[in-house]
């Protein structure tokens, strides 16, 4: 068979029909791209994989979706290739933000695609990346407090762990994992404005897609006030490392908020914004363009495995201070976040 990039098209669960270029292989279609490192998705078939302590023995299978006329799917969750839809879309989207705005190649900057496998296990209400396969995992949600978690935001959050793990990091656990929890929703959320797909706006929640009513709030996480998921920090206090990870990303999360968007209420694509500071001050934002570039710099060039909050402060001064000079506006306005956020 003669192997041949097409663009085709496919309808997926949450953002509309999207494009999708795939790979033609004799008379049908794989959903495989070799514009973006070979990216591909295949189902799991609702296995899940065999893991001892840390070790896998065996994996569940990525058995390749493929299309008679590259029209993918349906839209609705009947159609086992809806979720692989958007999974690839995900992906798409994650690379062209890295491509496009960092010039980074992948998530390991090395020109290789990684690949998806959705509907892993049985109403699993997670996805996750895995530095192993270098692979996303997608679960499905259980229907009541999740769907199926192939949001943008989860797509861009997820993979981007593997951007801080072949960069600076960051250890999974007290502040530091707080700061790589915080990168994956930034760079989530940054993933999810760059797609500009007008059925999944940007915003800064985390997972509002996904989330169903029985989990009795609008999201899993939000980054202009945390704390309104009742356990995440606004503030940071020297009880931060002690928390789990999701919820000491609440401090970077509201940082990078306030340094994009500003402290004053604002309404983004149709839902309400609010930050108010930790120390009382105003604060101004800077945009979403600059915080990507600034926080994009500190991870890569000035944050380590064991970077904390304080630290972080003085990585992200760097990065501004390398990016638009000592003093600057945007140096200024990264100095007045922290301080918001009681960093520093
Ligand atoms: N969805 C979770 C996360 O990315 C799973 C994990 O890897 N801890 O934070
Ligand atoms: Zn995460
Ligand atoms: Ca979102």
């Amino acid at each position: 068979d003669t192997m041949e990039t097409v663009s085709g098209d496919g309808k997926s669960l949450y953002g509309g029909t999207v494009g999708l270029n795939t790979t033609k292989s004799g008379a049908s279609y794989r959903l495989k791209d070799a514009t973006r490192g070979g990216t591909y998705t295949g189902d799991a078939e609702n296995k899940t994989d065999r893991c001892l302590l840390t070790v896998c023995v065996s994996r569940a299978p990525a058995t390749l979706f493929s299309d008679a006329d590259n029209h993918w799917a349906t839209g609705k969750t009947s159609d086992r290739a809806t979720v692989a839809v958007d999974a690839q879309y995900g992906t798409d989207v994650t690379w062209d933000y890295y491509k496009n705005v960092h010039n980074r190649k992948g998530i390991a900057g090395d020109g290789k695609g990684s690949f998806n496998r959705v509907h892993y296990g049985k109403n699993y209400n997670n996805a996750f990346w895995d530095d192993n396969c270098f692979c996303m995992t997608y679960g499905d949600g259980d229907g009541k407090q999740l769907g199926p978690l192939v949001s943008l935001d989860v797509a861009g959050h997820e993979m981007s762990h593997g951007v801080t793990s072949k960069t600076a990091a960051l250890t999974y656990s007290g502040e530091s994992g707080g700061l790589n929890e915080a990168t994956s929703d930034i760079f989530g959320t940054l993933v999810e404005f760059h797609a500009k797909n007008s059925k999944d706006p940007g915003d800064w929640l985390i997972g509002e897609k996904v989330v169903r009513s029985g989990l009795g709030r609008e999201s899993l996480r939000r980054m202009d006030k945390p704390s309104k998921d009742g356990k995440s920090a606004d503030c940071w206090s020297d009880k931060a490392a002690d928390l789990d990870v999701h919820y000491s990303s609440g401090i970077g999360n509201h940082f990078a908020y306030l340094l994009a968007e500003g402290s004053g209420a604002k309404t983004i694509n149709g839902v309400s914004h609010s930050s108010p500071t930790c120390n009382g001050s105003t604060v101004k934002g800077i945009g979403k363009a600059k915080l990507g570039k600034i926080w994009y710099r500190a991870l890569t060039v000035y944050m380590t495995s064991s970077t904390d909050y304080a630290a972080a402060r003085k990585a992200t001064l760097n990065a501004a201070k390398d990016l638009y000079g000592s003093g600057s506006t945007e140096q200024k306005a990264v100095a007045s976040a922290w301080s918001a956020v009681k960093v520093g």
